[in-house]
């Protein structure tokens, strides 16, 4: 029961200051392009494209009609020792798009989902080889993995694990972040320094001896802790160490994959090829909760052993390959083709860069970040009152410029659609300069 006063109150809101929320709540009430509709009927533009989610716009049609369709025909289909045909035809889809030797998928419903379902196939792999004694898993400090067990463990955001004491998984280590302002600061993409922190990778394999080593996980940007692109020539020294070791490498492309750095992977963009790599959002456009896990062939091959009336791995979700899902994959996969989204992104970044830059010489900025369409502004904290400012950028935007700018304590993150405007990527740093010049 409701026992507070207002209509609201029920509702515990994900990653969100609730109480401040709850004093005048931003409600959305529906969406169209790259426009959201507010309650008290404004029309905002979604510099966020969702939470990383929308890269094709709100209620593209296409999808739309895909997702009505299905739900028309056949809505729920037993994801267990049962199947239906858009399940494995997006399957096909999505491995077509992957780098070479990663042919297979593992549905789930969610990023969290993914990671830990990455954790668990990549520990199940080992042991099917009879390096059952690799079992200890490397992340990285200002990872962001999600917020199950798994995920939050192998994760470095200091905020998502205090709060949960000792019980993440044990055996867990990180590597240093790439964060280094002093060399760094307000680069354009990639940054040219920080290659050789690659190598801490070796003094974990040092540590821990490599051979009781599963696997590392990275994101290839890091996005929730920062839009941090990788040092040039980085992602390829952890492939070395890897293959060096017998070391899996994961990519947690949850944000990168599906266009957001102008390829369908980001493991293309930077040539590197991971072991499996981790997924969801732009996978369905972010129209319907789905995931997938793309493995390298030896590593599902490994796993089909023993009687063949036997479960080969004792994993999965109830609505692993849910039909609605699938559909609307499948016609997120048809638009990426269709409009030549991946292709528009390279056109676009340079603009992007150029515009989120402009910001770089504002008193209250302390550094600029961008790759493909990712981009990050860090604030200077108002003293004794860390995410105060943030908060009241992204508030000000909302209701003062008619636009929405997310926030992670004092840091801006802009994730433009990937078909935007470049008038409206112009017209994105024109509001936050201006909120930033009217602000504390
Ligand atoms: N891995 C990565 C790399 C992610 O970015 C997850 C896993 C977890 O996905 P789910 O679907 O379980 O949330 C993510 C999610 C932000 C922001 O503001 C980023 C995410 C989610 C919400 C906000 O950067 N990333
Ligand atoms: N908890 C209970 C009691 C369940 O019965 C199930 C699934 O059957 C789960 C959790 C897991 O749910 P899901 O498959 O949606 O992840």
């Amino acid at each position: 029961m409701n026992t507070g006063n207002s209509a609201v109150e029920s509702y515990w809101m994900p990653f969100t200051a609730n109480r401040d929320y709850k004093k005048k709540p931003r409600i959305i009430v529906g969406a169209e392009g790259h426009y959201y509709h507010t309650e008290d009927g404004r029309k905002i533009y979604d510099a966020f494209s969702g939470l990383w989610t929308c890269g094709l716009g709100h209620c593209h049609p296409k999808i739309v009609e895909a997702v009505q369709r299905q739900v028309e025909t056949l809505d729920y289909a037993m994801a267990f020792q049962m199947g239906h045909a858009k399940a494995f035809e997006l399957a096909d889809r999505v491995t077509d798009l992957a780098p070479d030797g990663l042919d297979k998928i593992f549905y789930t419903n969610s990023g969290s989902e993914s990671v830990d379902s990455a954790l668990k196939i990549a520990l199940a792999y080992h042991r099917a080889r009879g390096e059952g004694h690799r079992t200890r898993l490397i992340g990285r400090e200002r990872g962001y993995h999600g917020v199950n067990f798994g995920g939050m463990s192998v994760g470095g955001m200091f905020p998502n694990r205090k709060m949960f004491g000792a019980s993440l998984l044990p055996s867990v280590d990180h590597l240093r972040h790439t964060f280094d302002l002093e060399h760094n600061a307000f680069t354009r993409g990639q940054p040219h320094w920080g290659a050789h922190l690659a190598e801490d990778l070796e003094r974990l394999a040092m540590l821990h001896d490599a051979s009781n080593i599963a696997a590392v996980i990275v994101e290839p940007v890091p996005g929730s802790a920062g839009i941090l692109p990788p040092p040039v020539g980085y992602l390829e020294r952890l492939r070395e160490i890897c293959d060096q070791h017998g070391i899996l490498l994961i990519f947690d492309e949850v944000i990168t994959a599906f266009g957001r750095l102008g390829a369908p992977f980001a493991a293309e963009r930077f040539g590197v090829t991971p072991d499996l790599i981790t997924t969801a959002k732009g996978l369905t456009n972010g129209v319907v909760p789905m995931g997938a896990v793309l493995v390298k062939d030896k590593i599902h091959d490994a796993l089909m052993t023993g009687p063949m009336q036997m479960i080969e791995l004792f994993h999965g979700y109830t609505y692993s390959g849910h039909p609605l899902a699938c559909a609307a994959g499948l016609a997120a996969l048809d638009i990426y083709e269709e409009e030549g989204t991946f292709a528009q992104v390279r056109e676009l970044e340079s603009h992007f860069e150029d515009a989120i830059h402009s910001l770089a010489d504002h008193p209250k900025v302390t550094d600029v970040r961008n790759f493909g369409m990712m981009g990050g502004v860090d604030l200077e904290s108002r003293p004794g009152e860390p995410g105060m400012r943030g908060l009241e950028v992204h508030k000000t935007c909302f209701w003062e410029e008619d636009i929405v700018v997310r926030h992670s304590a004092d840091m801006l993150q802009f994730s433009p659609f990937l078909n935007a405007r470049p008038e409206d990527i112009t017209m994105t740093f024109a509001k936050v300069r201006k909120v930033l010049d009217s602000i504390d």
